[in-house]
């Protein structure tokens, strides 16, 4: 309010005090708020909308179209967003891969929108005084620490990925066939895994989840789990070039991944201590250091980063009440051997140690593989070139008795069920890339299976649709499984979508969609 002639003005109306709504933007410049949205408007400066009440001026509310804002998310484009997801502080829907909040209309009656109490749970800003500036994202409570009490996925609502929602929404707009699209429907009422398989997407990706998470936590009243991917060690793939990170095997690339990878997820994680959260540390590379280290000298260069890079981040994370952290064991065709089992035992029991005091809660699997839970047309033998665990049950069962044997204290798995639902066309178990034939798992569920109390969960880690890697022979990151004939082409890079395998995973759904 800058002008003072305006002010004098209807000073001389002499008015009483009208009480004060709670918040709009006069307050804090010393007048209350007009009684409604719909007082006529009487002066327009860049504070806002000023209207005349009770013979002062008054802050014109404004109709608050753009609620989500307060709330960390931005808002979507138009009102006739499709809406994903309702709670109490109105409807949500997915643009650009993250949550909007989807405007309420403005216009009649001046109910809807103001609203002063603040009715829901989320409440940023605190309540009371109006001192403070309001808007700008989430000075929120967060509330306080959550303490994992044993199996991390048990009695926790899941996070759904409002990314793998849009991606599943653009894959739907491709599809002519209503019960291929009422499959679709139904997949994005399943949680999958978020990977940080870069610093940059890391940055964009970590915070804005967890921040979603909570609103969601705090309008069900449920513990909301976030499931992380972890995927940028120096010299990752090692053995393979599909999935090649950014950072390369060498001291100044480690310390990157150290500061600005580790530590910064680490601050976000410390920040966010109310909610649950799982770590799937880094796919494949403790498994490539059991069986790769001598055929392949990239992931010797590798090692002392593999393994300095775990003793680092189990330090970190592991002493975070609030967050479970399991790592990567490959798959039954990987580490199923008994040699590589003996040999896998040492490795993970010596990195295990090495984050002391940091505690790991157990072991994932089968992550961006399709080998089946279980398949009983297989056993040790010339065809399974005399692996004794032949699918991911038996695999879990021997690493279960391995791990527990050497002394590992705390032994429990998650399964990736998200592509193993069928039986792949591979004609030999360690082909990886875009196989034909596949179809989707087990839904995420904690405890899945009786008699196996260590099997923590089925879940979806690597999100159906995303591609495994590139079947271009002249990309750079063109690895030589993606083009065996097994593996579905045209396919795109890695992490892109792909519509075919998408479709061929809804198809074979097992159990069916
Ligand atoms: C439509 O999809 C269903 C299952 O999703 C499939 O069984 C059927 O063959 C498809 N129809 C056509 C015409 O492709
Ligand atoms: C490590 O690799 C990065 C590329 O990611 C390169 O820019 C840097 O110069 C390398 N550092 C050393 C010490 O070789
Ligand atoms: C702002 C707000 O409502 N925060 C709440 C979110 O949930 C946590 C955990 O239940 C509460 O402690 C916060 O007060
Ligand atoms: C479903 C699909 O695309 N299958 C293809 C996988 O790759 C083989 C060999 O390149 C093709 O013959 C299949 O049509």
């Amino acid at each position: 309010m800058k002008t003072a002639f305006a002010l004098t003005a209807v000073a001389a109306l002499a008015a009483k005090v009208y009480a004060v709504p709670p918040s709009c933007f006069s307050v804090k410049l010393g007048y209350p708020c007009c009684s409604s949205a719909n007082v006529p408007v009487a002066y327009t400066d860049n504070d806002g909308n000023w209207g005349i009440e009770n013979g002062d001026w008054c802050g014109i509310p404004e109709v608050e179209t753009c609620w989500s804002e307060k709330l960390g998310f931005p808002c979507c484009s138009s009102p006739s967003a499709p809406v994903q997801y309702t709670d109490a502080d109105g409807k949500w829907s997915v643009e650009n891969g993250d949550w909007c909040g989807i405007p309420k209309s403005g216009g009649s009656g001046g109910s809807g929108g103001y609203n002063p109490g603040g009715s829901g749970g989320y409440n940023p800003g605190g309540s009371g005084s109006g001192s403070g500036s309001g808007s700008g994202n989430g000075d929120y409570t967060i509330g306080s620490q959550y303490r994992h009490n044993g199996n991390p996925f048990k009695g926790v609502e899941f996070f759904i990925n409002p990314y793998y929602v849009d991606e599943v929404d653009k894959a739907i707009a491709q599809m002519t066939n209503s019960s291929l699209k009422a499959k679709a429907e139904k997949m994005k009422t399943f949680s999958n895994a978020i990977w940080l398989d870069t610093i940059k997407n890391m940055n964009e990706w970590l915070e804005r989840n967890l921040k979603g998470a909570l609103a969601q936590q705090n309008a069900s009243n449920k513990n909301v789990l976030t499931v992380f991917v972890v995927y940028d060690l120096p010299g990752r793939d090692c053995h393979a070039l599909a999935s090649n990170g950014e950072l390369l095997a060498n001291d100044s690339d480690f310390a990157r991944y150290k500061s600005e990878y580790i530590d910064v997820i680490e601050t976000h994680l410390k920040k966010y201590k109310s909610q649950p959260v799982v770590l799937i540390v880094e796919p494949d590379s403790l498994a490539n250091m059991v069986t790769n280290l001598e055929n392949t000298p990239a992931c010797a260069d590798s090692e002392k980063y593999y393994m300095d890079g775990h003793a680092y981040l189990i330090k970190k994370f592991g002493v975070l009440d609030h967050v479970a952290m399991y790592l990567d064991i490959g798959h039954a065709f990987w580490l199923g051997w008994d040699d590589n089992r003996e040999k896998a035992t040492k490795v993970y029991k010596k990195v295990i140690d090495s984050g002391s005091p940091g505690k790991v809660r157990g072991f994932a699997d089968n992550v961006a593989n399709y080998t089946p839970w279980e398949d009983p047309t297989l056993s040790r033998g010339p065809d399974t070139e005399w692996n004794p665990c032949p699918d991911e049950k038996r695999y879990l069962q021997a690493m279960y008795k391995d791990f527990s044997g050497a002394g590992i204290k705390s032994v429990y798995f998650v399964c990736d069920s998200s592509r193993n639902g069928h039986k792949t066309d591979r004609k030999h178990p360690g082909e990886w890339c875009n196989q034909t034939g596949v179809g989707i798992g087990e839904r995420p569920k904690a405890n899945p299976v009786s008699g196996m109390d260590y099997l923590d969960a089925f879940y979806w880690i690597k999100p159906l649709g995303e591609s495994d890697g590139t079947s271009d022979e002249s990309a750079a990151r063109f690895d030589g499984y993606c083009g065996h004939e097994t593996a579905m082409k045209p396919a795109p890079e890695a992490g892109q979508w792909f519509q075919k395998h998408f479709e061929q995973g809804l198809e074979n759904a097992n159990p069916p969609l």
